[in-house]
């Protein structure tokens, strides 16, 4: 095999959240890129030859993986936002019909075009703060053609930006207004029709619900798990975020990459999710905005050693939150993250929850995406709000952002 010119990046302190003591630290260290990949990493003093060196100061991390959002849609629901600080809450505006269901009446108008260019600027916020993988459900359409269409915006946002697309079919977020009193159809069509269709068109890498009682059952979502192992497609829930009904175990039961939010999990629920290997996903913004009082059992997480990612969860309801830095923040400050648990929650283990092995870690054999901040230390990332100190990002070894 020809090899294309190397680059060594020199002189940054590295974060490479790799096992070896907090954040995988190596100071003054280098890493060599090649063909797109890490081929080297250590201290600079020790670097073998390149054909290029970059010099860096700073912190070098793994390029940062937003692990759950839902940046398609049409429209937004800033009414709610006033509605809900006028006193109702978001189970309330769902019941009356808005809520999500405000969000799919958007959607289902749109065209896929209009659902690029209006979800572009929402993804260019996530980039600018380094981000190099970004995971987008659809679940706003609830019906054949429009769950198809965001899928293919998202693929097409794939391809408009230097960013690597991972996406969920998620039509199982809610029942649509023509499936109200006939729930069971509607979760045949979302088996049925919809995820035949998804799959056969290659639109999704796994399949996502809402496992909650203002939308699918537990015994409804696993119908829809079935189904998607049948695909083979991977699962993964939004579980326990309001409630504790025992969803996430049911996922565990079927594999699932990660169960999400997880507000009200409970000491069997994190065993069972411990035991399957399933990361625990965290998300603080929609936490934040539904001024929620009960935080995730981070405890028995870290007792139970369940890997734990954090997402902005960016969608136009819960969480319209465009900033994975401030997410990482938000997961310190408001679940007791530690900054080291908040990074690894944006790297190595938003990689585990979407069940990608050839990124989050700065070692040799990964894609050679990354980020280099202007600070002296990787917990700043965590602690500053509102700051962004990216100097530069790369993508398969190539910089598409900033300059060193
Ligand atoms: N949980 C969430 O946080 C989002 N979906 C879900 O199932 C909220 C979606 C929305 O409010 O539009
Ligand atoms: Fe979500």
């Amino acid at each position: 095999m020809t090899t294309g010119p190397s680059t060594l990046i020199s002189g940054a302190t590295l974060a490479t959240m790799a096992d070896s003591g907090p954040y995988g630290r190596i100071e003054d260290g280098a890493v060599l890129l090649e063909n797109g990949m890490i081929a080297w990493v250590g201290a600079a003093a020790q670097a073998p030859r390149a054909d290029r060196v970059i010099k860096a100061s700073g912190v070098l991390t793994p390029g940062l993986l937003d692990c759950h959002t839902h940046l398609v849609y049409g429209g937004n629901r800033a009414d709610e936002f006033e509605k809900r600080l006028n006193g109702a809450s978001y189970a309330d505006i769902a019941r009356a019909g808005g809520g999500i269901l405000s969000t799919v009446r958007s959607t289902r108008a749109a065209s896929q075009a209009e659902l690029v260019a209006q979800s572009l600027p929402r993804l260019d916020c996530l980039l600018a703060e380094g981000v190099t993988t970004v995971e987008i459900k659809s679940g706003y359409g609830l019906d054949v053609e429009t769950e198809v269409k965001m899928l293919r915006a998202a693929r097409a946002l794939g391809r408009s930006r230097p960013v690597s697309v991972v996406t969920s079919f998620l039509g199982a977020h809610a029942f649509p207004p023509e499936y109200k009193d006939d729930r069971q159809a509607y979760v045949r069509l979302v088996c049925e029709e919809a995820m035949p269709a998804v799959a056969a068109a290659g639109l999704a890498d796994a399949v996502d619900g809402f496992c909650e009682g203002i939308a699918l059952s537990v015994a409804e979502m696993e119908a829809v798990f079935e189904a998607a192992i049948r695909h083979g497609l991977k699962v993964k829930l939004h579980a326990e975020q309001l409630s504790n009904l025992g969803g996430a175990a049911m996922a565990a039961r079927h594999g699932a990459l990660s169960v999400d939010h997880i507000e009200y999990l409970d000491e069997a629920g994190v065993a069972a999710i411990a035991a399957s290997g399933t990361v625990a996903t965290l998300l603080p913004g929609a936490f934040y905005y539904l001024r929620e009082k009960q935080a995730p059992p981070l405890a028995l997480l870290r007792q139970y050693e369940v890997p734990i990612a954090v997402a902005t969860d960016l969608n136009p309801g819960s969480s319209p939150v465009h900033s994975l830095l401030s997410t990482m923040n938000m997961a310190a400050v408001l679940f007791g993250l530690t900054p080291a648990e908040a990074l690894a929650g944006t790297t190595v283990n938003a990689a585990r929850a979407l069940g990608l092995a050839d990124r989050g870690c700065i070692v040799p054999g990964q894609r050679a995406d990354l980020a280099l901040w202007d600070v002296a230390e990787p917990g700043e990332l965590v602690y500053a709000l509102g700051r962004n100190p990216l100097k530069a990002a790369w993508m398969g070894g190539d910089c598409v952002r900033g300059k060193p």
